[in-house]
């Protein structure tokens, strides 16, 4: 039975996944034709990342995602933990399509893969948690991990893009500068959202994370694979 949420937060849901679904699809469109093995790793990564999304949002809107925590002291918040589900798999995929572009090492991907899981666990222990200063603690835990993620990217990852032809760099500052600015905005959404301070409620949050998640993956994708950089595979590993 479809839901419209517990504050008519279900409306961006239904937005969400049909935003993700019209995405996978014009993706695979895209895909159809095309030939090179490289390129075609593309395709994969980035359309698996809008159908993880489709189904998360899909979950979320039926009320499947859901769940409520009671805190200590004694405040109850609706929480949609489908988002850390879908997170958890689509922000290392994420990295995967932009490290593969820069032809960053596996050594360097693992890294960047593992620091970016750590963070989505702990952002998930904070938001779980009942006691209040946890919550916090965990959402800082996550922050710094997060921060790790960015600067790895612009230096690490950034460091062997440079290596690359001129159509490959100018895409991977696009997307890396995207990754940068919309990343960011998550755990300030976090924070005073109604998971932190509660300045935002769960109708306003929802709207903001469904921008943000459309942004960061269909927006991407876009970007990316409209891209001639990824002929090829983009960039050799170094
Ligand atoms: C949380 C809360 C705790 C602190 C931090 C967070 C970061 C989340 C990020 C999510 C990115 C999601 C993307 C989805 C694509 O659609 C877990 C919100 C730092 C960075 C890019
Ligand atoms: C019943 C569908 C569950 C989907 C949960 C989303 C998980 C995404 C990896
Ligand atoms: C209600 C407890 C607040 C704890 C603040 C921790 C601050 C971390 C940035």
């Amino acid at each position: 039975q479809a839901s419209l949420g517990v504050e008519g937060e279900g409306i961006w849901l239904a937005l969400g996944t049909v935003g993700m679904l019209l995405g996978m699809l014009y993706f695979m469109s895209k895909g159809w034709d095309v030939e090179d093995p490289e390129e075609e790793e593309f395709y994969v990564i980035t359309i698996l990342i809008a159908g993880i999304a489709a189904a998360s949002y899909l979950s979320m809107f039926f009320g499947f995602g859901l769940t409520e925590v009671e805190l200590v002291n004694g405040r109850v918040i609706d929480v949609y933990w489908a988002r850390y589900a879908d997170w958890l798999f689509t922000t290392p995929l994420l990295l995967l399509d932009i490290g593969l572009l820069a032809g960053a090492s596996n050594r360097d991907l693992a890294t960047l893969i593992t620091i970016d899981a750590f963070m989505i666990v702990t952002g998930l222990a904070a938001t779980l948690m009942k006691v209040p200063v946890a919550r916090f603690a965990f959402w800082t835990i996550s922050t710094i991990a997060m921060l790790f993620v960015l600067y790895y990217l612009v230096v690490t990852v950034g460091e062997a893009a440079s290596a690359a032809d001129e159509d490959t760099q100018s895409t991977f500052r696009v997307l890396r500068n995207l990754i940068l600015v919309a990343w960011a905005v998550y755990p300030v959404a976090w924070l005073v959202g109604t998971e932190g301070l509660g300045l935002l409620s769960l109708y306003g949050e929802t709207l903001l994370f469904m921008i943000l998640d459309l942004s960061a993956k269909i927006g991407f994708g876009f970007i990316l694979l409209r891209s001639r950089a990824i002929v090829g595979g983009g960039s050799a590993p170094t």
